[in-house]
This record gives structure tokens, C-alpha cells and sequence, in this order.
């Protein structure tokens, strides 16, 4: 396989409801897609960093650099046998993951697609079908939050996420709880507290959370060791899990027990996989985690669910929770109970619709 051109599409692409982290709120999606060329097949790829640098340092349009101008010349015109060689070329580049992510992405599906098989199957995913949950942004009231939880549990979803930050987290949980005693759930702080508010967990202790995600800033592990001492809540760690070496440290020093898997956080597949497999080995369930993904990126998302440590509903949900209309054919759906069914068509599995990316881009840019 020789890639002999690298195209990247910026479009915009409105949510159906704004999304509130601890960090900002949005209405509406920019994202930078990618399409990979080769022998008359194209593989496609999902920049899914933020409009912002709040979540990670990277963002749409600091990728677009990168890409162009270190990632795409190591992979144009170069000989390669499988896309398990793309990652270690990218090793020189210091983080900039979610731009490595994008094109390792592409070209995974990109061969699926040359040798006639499911992107999943290339990978060694073994599970059929996906276990879905929702992440649900901070609400205007608590009344509008419980709504949506009920709204969200009736669809059939099999676990429940509420984001949380300081003045919208233990009387919120009290309240959910109250509402909805027994469903799965767990609070997401995208980093916005420290160990100084080891008593807001300690309060969260009392209300039975599956665990609670990222709660500390988003490059530390040991002080989330410090905190899952003090706790009895999981902690499952986001932000601060990059690569293999992070997931090592973290488990070591019991900085979590659980992980949450992205792909662009990562950088790609390859290190999801050494992730995935080091976390087996230390009883550590991983689940897939979203980054509010058009269709092509949550395609991904779906093949990497379903190797066998995703043991944990994923972030990965139906087209119709974001968008009016997606840009992949079929659209991802999800059944009343709260699972994918997983495509068995080759690559993705999932047909990007160029025609309906062609009219959401405002900007594009062919790499050869
Ligand atoms: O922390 O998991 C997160 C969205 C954007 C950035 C960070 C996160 C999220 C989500 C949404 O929680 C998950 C999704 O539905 O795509
Ligand atoms: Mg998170």
C-alpha cells in the first residue's frame, strides 16, 4: 500500500442540543476530516480534537498544521505492508496525538477497505454487538437534567454520565439518585477540581457511582493516586492517559481502576490496543470514550469497542443524540436495548456521504 494523496475537509455541523463540560459549552461542531488515498480506495479519518484548547492542547486547526506540514510526508508515497507500521513513524513528533489519530485512523481503514475486510475484524475485535451509553452535558436546571436521564434510560441506554464541576455535583447526584436509585451511573469533572475538594468525593462516596472520571487536573496521576486512596469510588482516568507508559504508571500507583479509551487521545490504534491490552492484563476494564464525533470518528469508535476488554459501556451513542443529519450512510443507531449491532461491511462499516460533507466544508486542502 502507497498513499498518494492526503486530503484534509474542515465542515460545520450544528448539535441538536448544546453540549457544557466543565470547561465551555458548544453549539455547534467544527471538524477536520481526512481521506486517505490509494490503489482507487479512499480510507477516512476524524480529527476529534475540540474548536478549543480546553479539553487537550490540540485543536482543529493546530492538527491541520501538523498534519501538513510532519505527519502526511511521513506516510506519502511510502511503501507499507500494514497500518500497524504508521504509528511508530509518527514517534518523533511530540504529542500532537489526536492529529496522529486521524491519519493512523484513515489508514487503518483504508487497507480494510483493500483487503476486502471489517475494520474491527483487522484489529481483532471480537465482540458483535456494542454496549451503549450516553454522556449527558451540564443541564440550565436540575428538573431539565432529570428529564433528560429519563429520556435517555426509556431509549434503552445501559449506563448514564452527567458531567460534573464545583456548584453542579453533590446535590445534583443526591437528586439524580433520588429520582433513579438503581441506574448505572457516574460523574465526568473534565479536570476541574483538586485535592483540596477531597470532600466533595467523599460525599459522592454515598451515592453509589460506577466512578468518576478525570476528577483532577489533566495531566496528573499522582494526585488522583492520593485522592482513590481516600475514596471508594472508581476513578477512571481521560485527560491524563496519552500512551501506554501513562496507563502503566497509572495503574501501578493506583492512580485509577478503570480507563477510558479515545483513539485521538491516544494517537491512534496502535497505542489503543498496547493500552487495551496492558489494562486486561491488570484487570483494569477499559470503555470508549467520545469526543461529540461526526459519524466517521463514532464508526471508529464502534470498531475499537468491540476488543474484548471493553467491558463497560462506551460514550459511543446514536447519530440522532448530535446531529439532525449525520454524514455516514447508515446513520448510527442504537436498539431499545442500548446496543450497536456491529456493521459487517468492509472498513468502517459505515459509508461517509461526501456529497452532504461537501456541503457543511468551508475549507479544504489536498496533500501530495
Ligand atoms: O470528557 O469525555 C469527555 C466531549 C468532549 C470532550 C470531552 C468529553 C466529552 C464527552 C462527550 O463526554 C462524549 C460524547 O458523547 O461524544
Ligand atoms: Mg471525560
Amino acid at each position: 500500500m502507497k498513499i498518494d494523496r492526503i486530503e484534509l475537509t474542515q465542515i460545520h455541523i450544528p448539535l441538536v442540543h448544546f453540549f457544557e463540560t466543565s470547561f465551555n459549552r458548544t453549539y455547534n461542531r467544527t471538524i477536520v476530516l481526512v481521506r486517505v488515498f490509494s490503489e482507487g480506495e479512499v480510507g477516512y479519518g476524524e480529527v476529534t480534537a475540540g474548536e478549543t484548547p480546553f479539553y487537550s492542547h490540540e485543536t482543529g486547526d493546530t492538527a491541520w498544521i501538523i498534519i501538513k506540514k510532519f505527519i502526511a510526508p511521513l506516510v506519502l508515497h511510502r511503501d507499507m505492508e500494514h497500518p500497524r507500521e504508521v504509528s511508530p513513524l509518527f514517534q518523533p513528533i511530540r504529542g500532537h496525538n489526536m492529529a496522529k489519530a486521524a491519519i493512523e485512523t484513515a489508514i487503518w481503514d483504508l487497507w480494510s477497505r483493500l483487503n476486502d475486510q471489517p475494520l474491527h475484524a483487522v484489529i481483532g475485535g471480537k465482540l458483535e454487538q456494542i454496549e451503549c451509553g450516553v454522556s449527558i452535558g451540564i443541564q440550565e436546571s436540575v428538573p431539565a437534567l432529570l428529564k433528560k436521564i429519563e429520556t435517555e434510560i426509556e431509549a434503552g441506554y445501559r449506563r448514564i454520565k452527567i458531567k460534573i464541576k464545583p456548584g453542579w455535583d453533590v446535590e445534583v447526584v443526591r437528586e439524580v439518585r433520588k429520582r433513579f436509585p438503581k441506574i448505572p451511573l457516574m460523574g465526568d469533572a473534565n479536570s476541574a477540581y483538586s485535592l483540596a475538594d477531597v470532600n466533595v468525593f467523599k460525599r459522592l462516596d454515598d451515592y453509589d457511582l460506577m466512578m468518576v472520571e478525570q476528577p483532577l487536573h489533566w495531566n496528573d496521576l499522582l494526585d488522583h493516586a492520593e485522592l482513590q486512596r481516600q475514596i471508594r469510588t472508581p476513578i477512571c482516568l481521560d485527560e491524563s492517559i496519552h500512551d501506554v507508559e501513562d496507563a502503566r504508571k497509572a495503574i501501578g500507583i493506583g492512580a485509577c481502576k478503570i480507563i477510558n479509551m479515545k483513539l485521538g487521545r491516544v494517537g491512534g490504534y496502535s497505542e489503543a490496543r498496547k493500552i487495551h491490552d496492558l489494562a486486561q492484563s491488570r484487570g483494569v476494564p477499559v470503555w470508549c470514550g467520545g469526543m461529540l464525533e461526526s459519524g466517521i470518528g463514532r464508526a471508529h469508535n464502534i470498531a475499537l469497542s468491540t476488543l474484548e476488554n471493553f467491558k463497560l459501556p462506551g460514550d459511543v451513542s446514536a447519530s440522532k443524540r448530535y446531529w439532525n443529519q449525520d454524514i455516514i450512510d447508515p446513520e448510527v443507531e442504537v436498539n431499545p436495548q442500548g446496543r450497536i449491532t456491529v456493521p459487517s461491511g468492509v472498513g468502517l462499516g459505515y459509508q461517509p456521504v461526501w456529497e452532504r460533507v461537501e456541503k457543511l466544508s468551508d475549507r479544504k486542502e489536498s496533500l501530495t
